[in-house]
């Protein structure tokens, strides 16, 4: 019996739409729990007690068991279906692909978007505010990075969508709404289109 899955989320959270898009393309229904993270609502101690320890979404709740970390989570629905490649290689490819847009993409253009429309240029820290330039050459290395690898092929890995593409989406298609400009990406650009072509597709709103 398959265990009922419940994801614990902010829907605007491009970590959260990375689960609900994963669940969507591998055919899993998923029920959402949503919780304001702009009034704390993760960081309570009843959340911190009872489901994620960290205070952050997205978390999957697997009947009693809860497993944090957005590509943790992805990869928990995804086992076994069409978007894990078989190859060892390709599978390994694909992980170090999901480390990479943790380490080297998400906080780069995660953050800069978060600052930018929730938290508001104004209301940054002076720290945070010295590491807007930073972060934005970074996020502009980490999509350069990828138009690079798309000049070669269709996916990132394989030739067919993998997991790696449905965790790279989310934050990529809205890096737009951080300050990143695609013009200098158009590889990029016509991957997101593909991503936005296959079947079962939804978007971020959904
Ligand atoms: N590496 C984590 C990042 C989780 C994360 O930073 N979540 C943010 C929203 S995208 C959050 O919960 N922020 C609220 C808070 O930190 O209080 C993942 O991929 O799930």
């Amino acid at each position: 019996m398959t265990e009922r899955m419940i994801l614990h989320e902010y829907a605007a959270s491009g970590n959260c739409y990375k689960v609900r898009l994963t669940a969507a393309c591998v055919g899993e229904h998923l029920e959402r729990r949503e919780y304001d993270i702009m009034k704390g609502e993760t960081r309570t101690i009843e959340f911190m007690w009872d489901v994620n320890p960290n205070g952050r979404i997205p978390v999957l709740q697997v009947g009693h068991r809860f497993i944090p970390e957005s590509n943790a989570a992805c990869y928990f629905i995804a086992d076994g279906s069409n978007v894990i490649p078989n190859d060892r290689f390709e599978h390994a490819d694909m992980l170090r692909l999901m480390f990479w847009e943790q380490y080297s993409h998400e906080p780069n253009i995660a953050t800069l978007r978060f600052w930018k429309d929730w938290v508001g240029h104004d209301n940054l820290t002076e720290a945070q505010k010295h590491q807007i330039p930073g972060k934005r050459e970074a996020g502009d290395a980490a999509l350069k990075l990828m138009n690079k690898h798309l000049e070669a092929r269709d996916w990132f890995v394989g030739t067919a969508m993998t997991l790696a593409d449905l965790c790279l989406f989310p934050y990529t298609h809205v890096a737009g709404e951080a300050g990143f400009d695609f013009i200098h990406y158009p590889r990029v650009v016509d991957w997101m289109e593909r991503v936005k072509g296959q079947p079962h597709y939804i978007p971020m709103s959904a």
